[in-house]
């Protein structure tokens, strides 16, 4: 039983309060390699020759203006050459944490996102308040709908340098957004100010794992440097709904014999739950519209 920085099993963390922190999901010999990974990949991506990048200014994909980089996605890419990256989103205790949380079995993961998100260089951003599901617009009927759908799914940030970069609020997870918060969500999106707020702090080898559609905000700093992991694995129930959520971040590529002897034997089957789950889906192309 995996339990989160003050003992308690992680999911029931996770349920009530809609985020947790765990210690250790990097064993002691992939930390080291993944810190000297990151700063190549994130040296590419500043450069421009890693097109997959997150750009200041825009919070939602797609990213296309822009050049100071927040994020460097597609990091099990095969162009990218960094075995690390899915030799760590494969490896076991990180495994059994996600298969803890979801209630689920290993050979039900469904390989999804593996991105990097670090610190711009020239100027700091903001993202906005939201949650990554439910538009801000969405009516409140709408809302309760969007909030009652399962997820399928878990998500997560683990830090490689001491990260304060992620705002929550704690237990908004579940319900319909108060008069305020959707104030501020609409009209203010970027307040320092969300009643209830609470500031992540995740020391070097910390994960917070969270709710997707807690409400939440991070402040990237161009002075600080940041390079957290930022992923997510489903299990094999998600159907439609969860391929509209992946999928917007288009994942072809990750239908070719290249990424697939890529990698390691632990995410052979996650990785072909989830050509299956698109399949069933009837997506032709790992492809779908933004949700934003
Ligand atoms: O920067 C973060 O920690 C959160 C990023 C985020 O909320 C998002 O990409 O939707
Ligand atoms: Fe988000």
């Amino acid at each position: 039983m995996i339990t989160d920085i003050n003992g308690v099993p992680i999911q029931n963390t996770l349920r009530d309060e809609g985020y947790v922190i765990i210690d250790n999901l990097i064993p002691h010999e992939l930390f080291d390699n993944l810190v000297e990974a990151c700063d190549r990949v994130v040296d590419q991506a500043r450069r421009g020759d890693w097109k997959y990048r997150r750009l200041v200014g825009t919070q939602f994909p797609p990213w296309t203006e822009g050049t100071d980089v927040w994020g460097v996605q597609h990091l099990m890419h095969p162009n990218l050459k960094e075995p690390v990256f899915a030799e760590w989103y494969g490896s076991s205790q990180l495994q059994s944490a996600v298969c803890q949380l979801l209630d689920t079995k290993l050979d039900e993961l469904q390989l999804e996102l593996f991105n990097l998100l670090i610190n711009p260089q020239n100027s700091d951003f903001d993202l906005t308040w939201h949650r990554d599901s439910v538009p801000a617009e969405t009516d409140e009927e709408k809302e309760r709908e969007m909030l009652e759908l399962p997820h399928y799914g878990t998500q997560w940030n683990t830090a490689l340098y001491q990260d304060e970069c992620l705002y929550v609020v704690p237990r908004s997870h579940r319900r319909v957004r108060t008069p305020a918060e959707r104030h501020i969500t609409i009209h203010d999106p970027k307040s320092h100010d969300m009643p209830g707020m609470l500031k992540v702090v995740l020391k070097p080898g910390q994960s917070v794992f969270y709710d997707s559609n807690i409400l939440h905000r991070a402040a990237y700093e161009h002075g600080t440097k940041r390079a957290t992991l930022h992923a997510c694995m489903g299990t094999i129930e998600g159907g439609g709904h969860r391929a509209a959520n992946i999928f917007q971040h288009d994942l072809d590529w990750m239908k070719t014999p290249a990424f697939k002897q890529s990698l390691p034997s632990n995410l052979h089957i996650p990785h072909a739950n989830t050509l299956a789950m698109a399949e069933a889906a009837g997506l032709s192309k790992l492809e779908t519209a933004p949700i934003h």
